[in-house]
């Protein structure tokens, strides 16, 4: 028999979002359920199990930051841990803060259809239940949605054929086998750099180069896992101020160094082993093409100096783009991989993909790729995916499916128009996995989430929405911005061009986490500024 569960808020994902969403809105006092397709909490890190799936984010810094006793109750063995330490981490999470019995997992919402006269959100899921709840709050992640059917013939396959976010439980086993990999972006490089030993064959598939930083991660013993915890304080007041949400920031202008200064903090920045080089040498490489072509030819120096053999230079090192204006990937003999005898770059920007059979990757000049198993390390429909593969309905009917493929609004990432009492996190338009730390843009959003909702419940409201006018305003301010920076030229997710048809816009919010955070408190502030509350 079909179930209805009647709450006041019903919130979507069980990853870093879902869990303190839920968390806190039960300390408040409402009646709040997450729900989860998957058979774990977790999010991004339940789904993304493939070897070599790891952090690039300090995992110190990767954290809940409202709770000392919870930050300080988990020891990281690494600077950067894997997938499986990860993944216990929010499983503790969840044990610690008492999670679990508000929580159904293995339950796919499809749809959420807004009732006009009640106020009110009617969830349905895979197997037909339904949840009736004042507030819909998503948390679905901002990479949640893989680019899985890519190829003609991908059925037709006899071989194993995985994306990287939907990796098997039980493992692959590479032993004498033929595996080919599909993108070398983030998490190809991860991938690929891990396998490497242990397959027959690998061939990796390379369409665009990447500017890949070497990965510095010590183990961490007492010593390590001491500093950190005693840093919590301090790294709770300055990451949510910072552009980036990381512990660094943009310190030093350009034009006040002289070029050997430069050159100094492009070495030791790049020698911290993280993404300091990006996020934190010099913030004109998003705005001025020539310090940006600067910076892009110090990396390519570097990646030079490691490939040496000049084929695998024109293959894997970038030219077309400037370094961080695309997604960088951390690595650990990433580029040494292909001086090894069984690996193979295929470059296919110019002779692409053209099939798949059954034994293999067919290229458009009719080369094939003999494999036992293909490894889709494609990305994700960014930011947009997660929401539209859900039949989501606001008012009058309109479908959030088709409002996003015509253009890609929100109000601050935080809700749509059109879509009352539906509160959003890892949306476009406000700071993300570009340019932030997760963690730290997740717990802005679900904080004001959190008190938006507080304070209805003290102001006697029950339906909140933001005015046309208040999103116009944030589109326009943010366009500003994005369209200022030179993400906004490089195709990438990060502009929506790795899925076809998908309207082109920086999806994050590119002004910093810091001004963001102070716009929404503003906002918020002002009595919702920019938002109707009736
Ligand atoms: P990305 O960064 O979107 O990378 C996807 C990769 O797949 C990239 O190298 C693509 O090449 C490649 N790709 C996609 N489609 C094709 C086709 N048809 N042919 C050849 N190559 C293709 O996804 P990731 O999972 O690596 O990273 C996503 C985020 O997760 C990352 O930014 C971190 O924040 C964590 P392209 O560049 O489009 O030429």
């Amino acid at each position: 028999m079909m179930a209805t569960t009647t709450l006041d808020a019903a919130v979507i994902g069980t990853g870093v979002a879902g869990l303190y969403q839920l968390h806190m809105l039960r300390e408040q006092g409402l009646d709040v359920r997450a729900y989860d397709k998957a058979s774990g909490v977790g999010g991004t890190w339940y789904w993304n199990r493939y070897p070599g799936a790891r952090f690039d984010s300090e995992a110190y810094i990767y954290q809940y930051l409202f709770n000392e006793e919870l930050y300080k109750g988990w020891s990281w063995s690494q600077r950067f841990p894997g997938q499986p330490e990860i993944e216990q981490w929010l499983n503790y999470v969840a044990d610690s803060l008492d999670l679990r019995r508000d929580i159904s997992l293995e339950t796919e919402i499809v749809s959420a259809v807004f009732d006009e006269d009640a106020n009110r959100w009617t969830l349905t899921t895979a197997d037909g239940d339904t949840i009736d709840a004042q507030f819909l709050i998503t948390c679905c992640g901002m990479l949640s949605a893989p680019m899985h059917d890519l190829f003609p013939g991908q059925g037709d396959f006899d071989g194993q054929l995985v994306h990287t976010a939907r990796w098997p439980k039980e493992g692959i086993d590479f032993a004498g086998k033929r595996v080919g990999v599909i993108g070398n972006g983030a998490t190809g490089i991860q991938v690929i750099q891990s396998i490497a030993a242990e397959v027959d064959e690998l061939t990796v598939f390379i369409r665009t180069p990447q500017y890949a930083l070497p990965m510095k991660n010590p183990s961490y013993g007492q010593t390590e896992v001491d500093w950190y915890k005693s840093r919590f304080g301090e790294l709770k007041e300055t990451l949510p101020t910072t552009f980036t949400g990381f512990e660094y920031d943009f310190t030093d202008a350009w034009a006040d160094l002289t070029p050997e200064q430069r050159r100094a903090k492009l070495e030791a920045d790049y020698d911290n082993g993280s993404l300091k080089l990006w996020l934190a040498s010099f913030a004109e490489i998003f705005a001025d093409e020539e310090i940006s072509e600067e910076v892009s030819e110090f990396v390519r120096e570097k990646m030079r100096a490691r490939l040496q053999d000049p084929d695998l230079c024109e293959l894997l090192i970038p030219t077309d783009y400037g370094f961080g204006t695309h997604r960088v990937p951390l690595e650990t003999n990433y580029l040494e991989v292909y001086h090894r005898d069984n690996v193979t770059a295929v470059p296919v920007r110019d002779n692409p993909i053209a099939r798949i059979v059954e034994n293999g990757i067919i290229l458009a000049d009719g080369t094939l790729h003999e494999l036992d198993v293909i490894i889709m390390a494609t990305g994700f429909d960014a930011g947009t995916g997660a929401l539209t593969r859900i039949d989501i309905r606001g008012r009058g009917g309109r479908s959030l499916k088709e409002d996003w493929s015509r253009d890609i609004r929100t109000t601050m990432g935080l809700m749509v128009h059109g879509y009352p009492n539906m509160l959003t996190t890892a949306v476009p338009l406000a700071p993300s996995a570009a340019l932030c730390n997760m963690t730290t843009c997740l717990q802005q959003q679900t904080e004001w989430i959190n008190e938006a909702i507080r304070y209805m419940g003290e102001h006697g409201k029950t339906v909140i929405e933001p005015t046309a006018a208040g999103e116009d305003a944030w589109v326009a301010h943010h366009d500003e911005l994005a369209d200022a920076n030179l993400i906004s030229r490089t195709n990438s997710w990060y502009v929506g061009s790795n899925v076809p048809g998908k309207p082109r816009r920086v999806l994050s919010y590119v002004g910093g986490v810091g001004a963001y955070r102070e716009a929404t408190l503003e906002a918020a502030a002002a009595g919702y500024k920019g938002f109707s509350l009736t």
